[in-house]
This record gives structure tokens, C-alpha cells and sequence, in this order.
């Protein structure tokens, strides 16, 4: 096969769903979440990461595989470990790859999780886009069916619910568990929103949503997510879910987050819950 047919078949693309919609048929295609990705749109995927040496080429490793055209924006929050020189070489491997393209920017303090954010946000190009935590809880090979209902146009934001389906979650702290159930019901009070998951960290938008809301997003830390599900339910966006995996790590395996963030989230979900 010539690079040009490789190309053509790739996956998603739209010859490949072709020749898989004259086998199958098109109702089967769309029971198994068959569809076609437009050759020429671009998913901008925005990375925070503190201090994620030791899972960091692994992760973006996994983006690069995903079969979408795509541009990688990698925001250090001034780690203090190997993170920066493990960018560096990562720029450097990326050169003119413009299916992967990959963008390094950096904080000179530590700011938080929604600071990056928003730093990753005002430098985006692409049509739609995720985020991706540094680690590797969450699996980017789920970007498919994560972008189907914006590509398909029944939405404009999706979330990833780690408590939807049946996909592999693996079991871990139950007080974990039961503070993120609480955020999301008192967020959905709010916000009278049925999620599942609030705190998820994927989250997909149309790219028109990301520049309306980016010059208001306040939150520097983990208040990032109330925020950002306030002021998208506010401005009645159209939102999907859809059921994600989950591979959680430990503390001992580098998670950040604890249960201050949870009071902070809870303070968040009141603020924003009440203005915008
Ligand atoms: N920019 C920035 N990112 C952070 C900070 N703390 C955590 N992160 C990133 O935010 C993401 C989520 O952190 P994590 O500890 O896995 O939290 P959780 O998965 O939401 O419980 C990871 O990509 C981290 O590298 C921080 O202080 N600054
Ligand atoms: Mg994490």
C-alpha cells in the first residue's frame, strides 16, 4: 500500500468509513459508534502539567496515536522536576508534523490547573477542543467518541462521565468517590444539569466556546471545573455525555489534588452557580 492509500484509509477518515458503511450498513455503523472525521478539521488538545515527569512522554505518546488531525498545546506550570526538559526533546521530535503538531508553552510561577488553561485556551487553532490531564487516568483513544456529537452537530460541549457504561474503571478511594458525587450534585442544583460528572477532566467544546468563555474564566486552580460547567450551562450550550474509562492513580502515584480543592470547588459552585 502507497502512503497515499494508508492516508485515505485511515482510520475515521472518510474513505474508511465508506468502505465500512457498504460492509455493515449504515444503521450497524452507528450502533458501534462508526462514523467519519472530516479530513481537513483539527482537535486542539490542551495539556496542563505540574510536575508529570514520569508519565508525561507516555501520555503524549498516546495522543500522537489517536488517528486525528491534531495540535498538542502543552502548558508547563513551572514544575519543578524533569517536565521542562522532556518538552523540549518532545518540540523537538515534532517538527514539521502537521498531523501532530506540538506546542510548548510555559509559566515562570505555579499557578494551577485553570490558570494553564486558560493559557492553553488563547493559543488554540484548532475546530474543537479537549482536555487532557498529564497523566494517564483518563485514554485519549476514547477521543473518537468523545467528538462525535459536536462533529455530528447535537452539541457544542461534551463530558467524559467516569460513572456512565461499562468501561474498565479501576477501584479506588471511596470518600474520593462519594466528594465527587456531592460536587456534582450540588453543581447540578445549580445548574439544573443531570451530569454524572462534573469533575471529569474530559471535556470537549466547540471552538466558538472556548473564545466566548476564555477572557472570563477566573478560577486558577481546580475551581477551574464548577466554573467552566456554570458558565457553559448558563449560556445553554447544548451538552452530551459520554461514558469514559477511568485508570485513577494514587497519591503515592503523583495525583495532586485533595481536599481542599474540594472545599474550593464547593465555594466555586455557589459563586458561579449564582452570577457569572
Ligand atoms: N498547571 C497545573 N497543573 C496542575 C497542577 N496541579 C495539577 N495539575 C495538572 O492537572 C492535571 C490533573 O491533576 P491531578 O493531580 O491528576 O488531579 P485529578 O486527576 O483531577 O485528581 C494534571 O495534568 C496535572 O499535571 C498545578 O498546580 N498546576
Ligand atoms: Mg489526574
Amino acid at each position: 500500500m502507497t502512503d497515499e492509500q494508508q492516508t485515505e484509509l485511515r482510520p475515521w477518515s472518510p474513505k474508511w468509513y465508506e468502505n465500512h458503511r457498504q460492509t455493515l450498513g449504515e444503521s450497524a455503523c452507528r450502533q458501534l459508534g462508526l462514523y467519519c472525521i472530516p479530513e481537513q478539521m483539527r482537535l486542539s488538545v490542551v495539556i496542563p502539567v505540574y510536575n508529570e515527569e514520569a508519565t508525561l512522554r507516555n501520555l503524549v505518546d498516546r495522543v500522537r496515536e489517536v488517528p486525528i488531525r491534531k495540535e498538542l498545546i502543552l502548558v508547563n506550570d513551572c514544575s519543578s522536576d524533569d517536565t521542562q526538559r522532556i518538552l523540549d526533546e518532545l518540540a523537538a521530535e515534532g517538527g514539521e508534523d502537521d498531523f501532530n503538531r506540538i506546542r510548548v508553552f510555559a509559566h515562570e510561577v505555579n499557578q494551577g490547573k485553570g490558570a494553564a488553561l486558560r493559557t492553553g485556551f488563547s493559543k488554540v487553532d484548532g475546530d474543537i477542543v479537549i482536555i487532557q490531564d498529564a497523566d494517564l487516568e483518563y485514554d485519549p483513544s476514547e477521543y473518537p467518541r468523545l467528538l462525535k456529537p459536536i462533529i455530528e452537530d447535537k452539541a457544542d460541549v461534551v463530558f467524559g462521565s467516569r460513572f456512565l457504561g461499562d468501561q474498565a474503571h479501576r477501584v479506588l478511594y471511596w470518600w474520593h468517590y462519594l466528594g465527587n458525587k456531592f460536587l456534582t450534585v450540588m453543581s447540578n442544583c445549580f445548574t439544573n444539569l443531570n451530569l454524572t460528572d462534573m469533575e471529569t477532566c474530559y471535556k470537549v467544546f466547540r471552538r466558538s466556546v472556548i473564545d466566548e468563555l476564555t477572557p472570563r474564566l477566573k478560577q486558577n486552580r481546580f475551581g477551574f471545573e464548577p466554573e467552566i460547567t456554570a458558565r457553559v450551562a448558563r449560556r445553554r450550550h447544548r451538552i452530551y455525555e459520554i461514558a469514559v474509562s477511568y485508570s485513577g492513580r494514587t497519591y503515592a502515584e503523583g495525583k495532586h489534588i485533595g481536599w481542599r480543592d474540594g472545599f474550593q470547588a464547593l465555594w466555586c459552585i455557589f459563586r458561579y452557580g449564582i452570577a457569572d
